[in-house]
């Protein structure tokens, strides 16, 4: 095992439920409701896919142009970077500066698979920058979380091969996005939910490198 790749939204901060009210103010005004139970299926999912399935919810599929679905996402965008306005350290969740100490004094490397275009702006704030060797852009990706594409992006970026790489992820889709990348899954959350994973911690409080390392070697057998 080499490297560590790191989801953001859910993981690293509790910026999900940002996500979420940003969304749901949007919904509101086209006259949409969205629950909490609905906003599984949009964590770790593109800002435009976001908003393609919230429309599809809603039954307001191929009703705006391009240029209206544009303005939509600017304006969830906005609401977004509005309630992350004073986002810092605090807003680390439980245990991950004490992992991401574990990871660097065990020498591995550490990378950021967001499918969040904010993500660089939201290492800066939480004061974490530094702790990442590399940030995937997911604005240069042909897909998006279920598909492999930003963890193999991230281990392409490290030089470490997907199989040495382990992904931590709080959604399905991520999930799914590191088994396909062929990386050993870590999930934070509900066991059910994120069923699919190699192992799940139910917080961020309960990561420990030893543990991930031996989910790692037991996945080599
Ligand atoms: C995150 C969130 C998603 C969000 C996506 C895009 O992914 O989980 O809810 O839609 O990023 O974010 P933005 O609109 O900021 O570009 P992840 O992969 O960090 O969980
Ligand atoms: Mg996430």
């Amino acid at each position: 095992m080499k490297a560590v790749i790191f989801d953001l939204d859910g993981v690293i901060a509790d910026t999900a439920r940002f996500h979420f009210v940003a969304w749901q103010q949007l919904a509101t005004e086209l006259g949409i409701t969205i629950d909490g139970q609905f906003n599984e299926q949009l964590k770790g999912i593109s800002r435009t896919e976001s908003l393609a399935r919230i429309l599809a919810h809603g039954g307001k599929t191929g009703l705006y142009s391009q240029v209206q679905l544009d303005q939509f996402a600017e304006r969830k965008n906005d609401n977004y970077l509005q309630l992350i306005s004073r986002l810092d350290a605090n807003d680390i969740l439980p245990g991950i500066v004490a992992f991401l100490d574990e990871i660097a004094a065990a020498g591995l490397s550490v990378a950021l698979a967001s499918a969040s275009r904010n993500g660089p702006f939201i290492l800066s704030k939480l004061g974490l920058s530094e702790r990442f060797d590399t940030i995937v852009d997911p604005a240069q990706l042909a897909a998006g979380k279920p598909a492999p594409d930003i963890y193999l992006t991230a281990a392409a970026q490290l030089n470490v091969a997907p199989s040495d790489c382990v992904g931590v992820e709080d959604a399905l889709a991520g999930v799914e996005a590191i088994n396909a990348a062929k990386m050993v899954s870590i999930a934070v959350g509900d066991e059910t939910e994120l069923a699919p994973a190699n192992h799940i911690f139910a917080s961020t409080a309960g990561l420990k490198l030893a543990t991930v390392k031996s989910v790692w070697e037991a996945a080599q057998l």
